[in-house]
């Protein structure tokens, strides 16, 4: 089986098994997790915040940087196709009692253009009070910002008063492939979260990013939304074990994204956007005849909306993996 679903599907390896099986731990409800306190101090030092909090989900760390930073009855500012409103289940109006409202096409969008969608002040508007920025941009084929306007955007959001949150499931992709390292990214956020069960290849967890009076107020919802874990040592070490061990790697998926693109090109697929990170979208009007003609072949991809497919680079493919893929992506082209 060749998946490229999501770079979720990742197994722990052996060495990062054994650092899940020697962790110290203990009860983190109390604060007690020495594994758990390590990671979230090692977690804020790297992007350069004061504090951080360990949760299970990448979705449960947006939505607490959401919680914590609006009042019900606001407005999000997010870019068009944004995971926190396309894949969260509706967790923001669900959980927070905020609107989302998205701007721009591809998932950015300028500093001009958040200014504009935040109503003037007057009792018959929502206020907005946060700009959330997702970078990478899944949706938008794992795409990076340009470091100038995502500041220019924080900028402006700040000026108006207006808290800023990034979604980084995929921030040390961004990182890696742009070359601005991840406390620059975070630098102008309010809040940070990335994920560890992505690129990282951890099985399971996130975290979020903040100051004190933050992450205080993260903590709080944290265990009012049912997130609170106990000897959760054992899968925060598996989370250590992937920012030590696990960053600079994602420059091969990023040349396997590459290979791949490529590849799809070569045999008559429309790849767009070229992928800057581990996100490749391709497109074909077949696609239910696609999918399944891969299924058979053992071939495991996305497909995100009519006519366009996600296919995913992780630790768990190699190159020799995606040559196999196109392989067999072009048999089934010629099958369908
Ligand atoms: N994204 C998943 C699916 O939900 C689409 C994937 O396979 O890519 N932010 C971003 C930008 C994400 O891509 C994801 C996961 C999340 C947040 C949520 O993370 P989890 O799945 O841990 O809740």
């Amino acid at each position: 089986m060749i998946d490229l679903r999501s770079d979720t599907v990742t197994k722990p390896t052996p060495a990062m098994r054994r650092a899940m099986a020697e962790a110290e731990v203990g009860d983190d409800v109390y604060g007690e997790d020495p594994s758990v306190n390590r990671l979230q101090e090692e977690a804020a030092r790297l992007v350069g915040k004061e504090a951080a909090l360990y949760v299970p989900t990448g979705t449960m760390a947006n939505q607490l940087a959401i919680r914590a930073q609006t009042s019900h009855g606001d407005v999000v500012l997010a870019g068009a196709g944004a995971h926190i409103l396309r894949y969260e289940s509706g967790a923001a109006a669900a959980l927070s009692g905020v609107q989302i409202k998205s701007l721009g096409v591809d998932g950015t969008f300028t500093a001009q253009q958040a200014t504009a969608a935040i109503p003037p002040r007057d009792h018959h508007n929502s206020p907005a009070t946060l700009v959330a920025l997702e970078n990478t941009h899944n949706a938008g084929g794992g795409s990076i910002w340009p470091i100038e306007h995502f500041e220019a955007v924080a900028a402006a959001a700040h000026e108006r008063g207006l808290k800023v949150h990034l979604d980084g499931a995929r921030l040390f992709n961004a990182a890696v492939a742009s070359g601005v390292p991840a406390a620059r990214w975070a630098a102008k956020c309010d809040s940070v979260s990335f994920c560890f069960s992505k690129g990282l290849g951890a099985p399971v967890g996130s975290i979020v990013c903040g100051s004190h009076v933050t992450i205080e107020r993260i903590h709080r919802f944290r265990k009012m939304f049912g997130g609170g874990m106990r000897q959760a040592g054992v899968i925060a070490a598996a989370a250590r074990y992937a920012l030590t061990n696990n960053i600079d790697r994602l420059e091969h998926d990023h040349a396997n994204a590459r290979r791949l693109a490529e590849g799809l090109e070569s045999i008559g697929l429309r790849v767009d956007p070229a992928p800057r990170t581990n996100i490749v979208l391709f497109h074909s009007d077949r696609d239910t005849e696609l999918l399944r003609a891969l299924e058979s072949s053992n071939v495991l991809v996305s497909l995100m909306r009519p006519g366009t497919f996600r296919a995913v680079t992780h630790m768990d493919v190699d190159s020799e993996a995606i040559d196999e893929a196109l392989d067999h992506c072009r048999q089934a082209l010629t099958a369908i």
